[in-house]
């Protein structure tokens, strides 16, 4: 929900209408990645700060310095902090701005992904390695080789293998990428470099992982959205185009990519036959939230479908002092997904 219309909010009332209530309240916490591990919920969100950083559509507020995982027995039950994962200080390539996160289990280790700001002011991501879901997580010492850009999220097909999809626009600097180099021209404007209006949007990337999960197997490729027609979603196309916050999840066989639209604040997903893609658009999962940005995951526990997503709520309408949230989310019979207004309850 854009800041300017937050004036008018009044909490109490919206409070009541939310669908779900934050997962917890202690901590400010956002971009919600969960995932089932042995028969538990583990949640690997951003964890959220007021540190002072002016605003600016480069998100230089959004100042966070560490991870924190949330494990729930259930989507009902007693949440809890296993406190500090990994902190900025100790990942010897990163010194600032720990945004969205995401983990993978295999053979008994824990991955946690994480992009942060090099110390030439580039968005790489980064893995560290743990023995229990909640961390600690060891950094390596490089981030991942070929990495840019911010918001990764991995996804283990059912054939084992592993894919990073990654990039986020403005602040996440994925427009800077489109010549395979790191364009510095203007790095104070965050619209810079991006597409005109009647040109493709920019796309996110994939690339499989290899069998350690440290590094990328292959040149990240970029992932291409179409419409009903088979044609590329336009940059002006603001309201279906991919922004940043990629997830994905099969169901029923089908691959589902979903992302924020970043500026017009709404969750949407795209249907394909691979983990690469085409993915033809499909629709919104979630309406606007309070506050500017909105992220989530898709995660089936116990054969139910959940949206983890985030809000300002909690704060009243701080956009970068946000609070992880769930609600069902339920798949149509022809593969369609029911859009979710979340203050409709
Ligand atoms: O939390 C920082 C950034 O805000 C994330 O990386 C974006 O997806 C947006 O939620």
């Amino acid at each position: 929900m854009p800041e300017e219309s937050i004036d008018h909010i009044d909490f109490n009332d919206l409070n009541k209408r939310a669908i779900s209530q934050p997962i917890v309240n202690h901590i400010y916490t956002a971009d919600p990645s969960a995932h089932v591990f042995n028969g538990k919920i583990y949640i690997y969100p951003s964890h959220d700060v007021d540190a002072g950083e002016a605003f600016d559509d480069l998100g230089s507020h959004f100042a966070m310095e560490d991870y924190h995982v949330i494990s729930m027995d259930n989507v009902d039950s007693e949440s809890i902090d296993h406190g500090v994962a990994l902190h900025v200080d100790d990942v010897a390539w990163a010194e600032k701005q720990m945004w969205a996160p995401d983990a993978a289990h295999k053979d008994g280790k824990y991955y946690l992904y994480f992009p942060a700001k090099a110390y030439d002011g580039i968005f790489r991501i980064g893995v560290a390695v743990g023995d229990s879901p909640t961390g600690p997580f060891k950094p390596q010492p490089e981030a991942i080789k070929g990495s840019f850009s911010i918001d990764p999220a991995v996804f283990e097909d059912d054939d084992g293998s592993y894919y990073m999809y990654f990039g986020g626009l403005w602040g996440g600097q994925l427009q800077r990428w489109r010549n395979g180099t790191f364009n510095k021209e203007e790095l104070d404007n965050p619209t810079a470099h991006i597409p005109e209006d009647n040109e493709p949007a920019l796309l996110p990337f994939v690339a499989k992982m290899t069998d350690d999960l440290l590094e990328f197997e292959e040149k990240p490729k970029e992932i291409e959205i179409v419409d009903e027609q088979g044609n590329l979603l336009l940059s002006g196309d603001n309201e279906r185009r991919f922004f940043e916050a990629a997830w994905l999840h099969k169901h029923n066989g089908k691959y589902y990519f979903s992302y924020s639209t970043g500026d017009t604040h709404f969750i949407c997903y795209a249907v394909g036959d691979s983990p690469y893609g085409p993915f033809k658009y499909g629709g919104r999962i979630l309406n606007p939230v309070v506050g500017w940005t909105s992220h989530h995951s898709v995660c089936k526990v116990e054969n139910q479908w959940y949206l983890f997503y985030h809000d300002s709520s909690l704060s009243e309408g701080v956009t970068h002092l946000r609070s992880i949230k769930v609600a069902k989310i339920t798949h149509n019979k022809d593969g369609s997904i029911q859009t979710l207004d979340p203050y409709k309850g």
